[in-house]
């Protein structure tokens, strides 16, 4: 394929977007395109060593005559700017608004022909789209971007019904780096949390938001402790983590419950894990999953959004209904207490993971959409 000269716009902070966003430029650039990333800092995951990627600051200035602060029109202008200088082919953006509106605004004003494409992630669709205070935007985003893609079928689906969006929306999967993310022995690593031989460890990452759950996480926790020795790892932070601990210190699980924060290697983490739970209310994939399942760990989610695109119910992991606590833990102590059938789950996910979701074939399928969509 022709070396792309490709811009991406993301959220560079932690966040299953932005890591999607700085691994693909990572993979892109590996493979001879020159990457240009166009944020407000440098993406947490991105390798300044390859001599292709570079990074563009969109830098804000507080002006006191502006109320608030124009962060779109600055990236906006920015866009233009390594739109023109660095004459690039493709503008890949992550999430709808703000990032495919400044796109759009940066198309108009550049010099230089650009295409345009949009990747959904979730957030943008399900909460923002029901605002009506962005709906009109959300809708002109998608339908004035090139080409726009969703991370699972279930966020296009509701794309549609939501937005009433008809143009095409293509399904490309997130993907996981599988250099990084693989089973490994960590065994001096378990020593150090604190973690003995005969505990079972389950896990759960996100950044604490209601419609995660995170209470619901531990309530599955409480009913498996009861019956085995159990951990249980929780690591992000958030909106809600003060109830969470609240609820902790209540049912006397302080001891049992390691709260690790924010943590931008999970890898090893992942790897002293035996069940992943993700009980969210919504989920438009769920990447820590995809995580935790190329490391080898089964997964308990919930039948909501893209998760069952992800986790297949009865061979690596299971699904239960919103809020089931009673059902996730007894999938748990299922799995738990059946070395052999933990075993199969284990190799069921990685399998799984590597033919439904494996970076090569995804980076290959973005790389065909921009080939499709330059003249
Ligand atoms: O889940 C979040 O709150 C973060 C959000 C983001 O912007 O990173 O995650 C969304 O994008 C991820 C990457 O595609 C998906 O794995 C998450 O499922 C999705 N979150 C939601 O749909 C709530």
């Amino acid at each position: 394929m022709k070396k792309l000269k490709i811009g991406i716009t993301c959220y560079p902070t932690l966040g299953g977007s932005g890591v999607i966003a700085t691994e693909l430029g990572k993979k892109l650039a590996k493979k001879g395109h020159d990457i240009h990333f166009i944020t407000s800092s440098v993406p947490f995951r991105l390798d300044m060593l390859l001599p292709n990627v570079f990074f563009h600051e969109v830098e804000m200035s507080h002006y006191p005559v502006f109320q608030y602060p124009p962060y779109d029109l600055v990236l906006a202008n920015k866009m233009a700017e390594v739109i023109d200088e660095e004459r690039l082919d493709i503008l890949h953006v992550h999430y709808a608004v703000p990032h495919a509106i400044c796109a759009i605004l940066a198309k108009a004003i550049a010099k230089h022909d650009v295409k345009i494409v949009t990747t959904l992630h979730g957030t943008d669709i399900t909460v923002l789209g029901i605002d009506n205070g962005l709906r009109k935007m959300i809708i002109h985003a998608i339908e004035e971007s090139d080409v726009v893609t969703a991370v699972s079928k279930s966020l296009v689906d509701q794309t549609r019904d939501m937005l009433d969006i008809v143009s095409p929306i293509d399904v490309v999967y997130n993907f996981v780096d599988e250099e990084v993310y693989r089973p490994a022995d960590v065994s001096d690593v378990r020593q150090q949390f604190g973690i003995a031989e005969d505990e079972k460890v389950l896990v759960h990452i996100s950044n604490f938001r209601k419609v995660k759950r995170v209470q619901d996480v531990v309530q599955v926790f409480s009913y498996v402790q009861e019956k085995m020795p159990a951990k249980l790892l929780l690591i992000g932070d958030g909106p809600e983590y003060s109830d969470i601990l609240r609820d902790v210190q209540q049912r006397g699980l302080e001891d049992k419950v390691l709260f690790l924060g924010k943590r931008n290697n999970v890898a090893a983490l992942l790897n002293m894990a035996d069940i992943m739970l993700l009980p969210s209310e919504k989920e438009s994939f769920g990447l820590v999953l995809l995580e935790a399942m190329t490391c080898g760990v089964p997964c308990i989610g919930t039948d909501v959004g893209g998760i069952p695109e992800v986790i297949e119910h009865g061979k690596n992991g299971f699904l239960a209904q919103l809020g089931d606590v009673k059902q996730m833990a007894d999938y748990a102590l299922y799995l738990l207490t059946d070395e052999k059938l933990w075993q199969q789950f284990s190799e069921a996910a990685i399998q799984h993971a590597a033919q439904a979701f494996h970076s090569e074939q995804i980076v290959a399928r973005y790389e065909a959409i921009y080939e499709e969509v330059l003249p």
